[in-house]
């Protein structure tokens, strides 16, 4: 702690309670500072409480701290206890057990700010121990990850940093100034402070509300897309391979944004400008007015290392670039397309991928389902062949036709590569590096992909041995990936099984291994386990 003059230094046997005044100009007694660090106390606590339900709300998480204390409360209370309880409370059980969690919290807040008299640590001792009762009642929901918890560290962190905060302004304004003048400065910081903590968590109010807004929006969308079937034949049919179709909930996440964009479909529009010669604006209407195209395409991440699950394939419905582009009129010399998401990201996108034959689309819907909100709802591209860092832009508003001389987008100023071919690769999923197997003929499986050239073979190499065929999964075209499966004989001890993918333009994978940076990793994915 510091060695702070007054009110917050420690004071050794002290109790704040028995001393003298202890700062000059201080005329007004320990009373009067308890008064004061009781208030301290209370705000910070106020100012935890809503940063902590904040954070909430951006991140999406389910329940505040406070719900989950309040939820933990009513798990661990006798059944015949809740029951009278509710009984007479009814369904007002949770809210009410909310305001109570919260005034237990500031009294105990406040209880802090008076301890800080005597020490600090003390004071963040008592924070501390609300926040690892909290922890402890979030991490005990069903389903909670450590994402949960963040809440909880911001709003302690807050209720630490408040406090001391006013605890020196309080003391440097007691030292600084006569005692009303202090007193009346110091009300006014305290209550600032109290202002801006309710300003904090109505934002956070606000935000969570937009969020469910578009939640309920998207839900109560009929689109008209289908689910898409798994063509027979796609699935090899070994335990553990990836499923052929990745549903919405295990596909895959990236994106830089820290709060999920929300943009409600009846205000989203998508602007087409630039090296056109009509300019369009179009609306979701005017989107869901056109032909929907569906397909089967495999979005993989270019920082997907050898071996790495940053890659799954869906069905996809909406519109294709390629009419829309042409109803623009693309203007010679163009040969990039800028796209920018609603939250500023953009990627820039070889034009002439959006304007071949292949289904790179505007699209709408995933697995037969309205685009999740962390997948890009509304509107989101998907171009088959391209990584997802220039093409697969999420929450898509403006695409500007221009060239690729002119423009450069947020991860090609970052040292990647402006082009983003997807390269051809392929995964060992069954049997896991380290796994124990049983001796004897085993099936092993995976997925391998070269998105919009096609798969032509797969091989595996057992322990270094000569390169076996295996057998391809059917796939309904080039754009997605496809798994293998192969039987491989093993005797017991320790072994090695190396698989490449070779494309349907003739290319082998490479051996040579190579980063992801700066356009997609390379080399062949090696496991190795032990046969026993
Ligand atoms: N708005 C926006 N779109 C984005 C990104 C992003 O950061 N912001 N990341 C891209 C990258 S790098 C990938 S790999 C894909 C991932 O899409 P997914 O999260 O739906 O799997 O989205 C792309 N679209
Ligand atoms: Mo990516």
């Amino acid at each position: 702690m510091g060695e702070h003059e007054g009110v917050s230094s420690s004071s050794p046997g002290g109790t704040g309670t028995t001393g003298e005044p202890r700062d000059p100009g201080g005329a007004r007694g320990p009373r009067g500072s308890r008064g004061f660090l009781a208030l301290a106390g209370l705000v910070a606590g106020v100012a935890g409480i809503a940063v902590s339900h904040t954070v909430t709300m951006l991140l999406t998480i389910r329940a505040t701290p406070l719900l989950a204390v309040a939820e933990a409360i009513i798990e661990v209370t006798p059944g015949s206890l809740a029951e009278g309880l509710i009984a007479v409370v009814g369904q007002y059980d949770k809210p009410l057990l909310i305001v109570g969690v919260s005034l237990c919290v500031l009294a105990l807040s406040a209880w802090a700010g008076v301890l800080s008299a005597r020490s600090r640590l003390l004071s963040m001792l008592v924070f501390l121990a609300m926040g690892a009762v909290a922890v402890a009642a979030v991490w005990t929901r069903p389903g909670s990850s450590v994402y949960d918890v963040l809440p909880v560290v911001a709003g302690t962190a807050t209720w630490v940093v408040v406090l001391g905060a006013l605890a020196d302004r309080l003391t440097r304004l007691r030292r600084d100034h006569a005692p009303d003048e202090a007193r009346r400065r110091f009300l006014v910081t305290a209550g600032v402070v109290a202002g801006a903590a309710v300003a904090v968590g109505l934002a956070g109010q606000f935000a969570g509300r937009t969020r469910r807004g578009v939640e309920t929006a998207r839900r109560l969308l009929r689109l008209p897309v289908s689910r898409g079937i798994v063509p027979p034949g796609a699935e090899v049919g070994v335990t553990g391979v990836a499923p052929w179709r990745t549903s919405n909930q295990e596909f895959y996440r990236i994106d830089t944004a820290i709060v999920v964009p929300t943009v409600d479909p009846t205000q989203w529009t998508l602007r087409i400008h630039g090296m056109v010669d009509n300019e369009l604006v179009l609306t979701y209407r005017d989107l869901l007015d056109r032909q929907v195209t569906e397909a089967w395409v495999t979005l993989c991440c270019v920082s997907n290392e050898v071996g790495g699950d940053l890659i799954g394939n869906a069905w996809w419905s909406g519109v294709r670039v390629a009419g829309l582009l042409a109803e623009a009129g693309v203007r010679p010399g163009a040969d990039a397309v800028l796209q920018t998401s609603q939250d500023g990201w953009n990627c820039g996108t070889p034009l002439e991928v959006l304007t071949d034959d292949r289904d790179a689309l505007l699209a709408i819907a995933m697995n037969g389902e309205p685009l999740p909100v962390e997948h890009g709802f509304p509107v989101r591209m998907v171009v088959p062949g391209l990584y997802g860092y220039v093409s697969a832009t999420k929450w898509l508003v403006d695409l500007e036709v221009t060239r690729f001389a002119d423009v450069t987008a947020y991860w090609t100023e970052r040292g990647w590569s402006p082009r983003g071919p997807v390269k051809t690769q392929s995964r060992i999923d069954v049997p896991r590096d380290g796994a124990d197997v049983a001796t004897g003929t085993r099936r092993v499986g995976g997925v391998a992909w070269a998105q919009h050239t096609g798969v032509e073979r797969v091989e595996v190499r057992l322990d270094g041995q000569a390169w076996q065929q295996t057998e391809l999964g059917r796939v309904p075209g080039v754009d997605t990936w496809v798994q293998w499966s192969a039987e491989v004989d093993l005797g017991p001890g320790p072994h090695t099984l190396a698989v490449r993918a070779t494309d349907r333009s003739g290319y082998t994978q490479t051996a040579v291994e190579r980063d992801v940076v700066p356009d997609g990793a390379t080399g062949w994915h090696t496991v190795e386990f032990e046969a026993g």
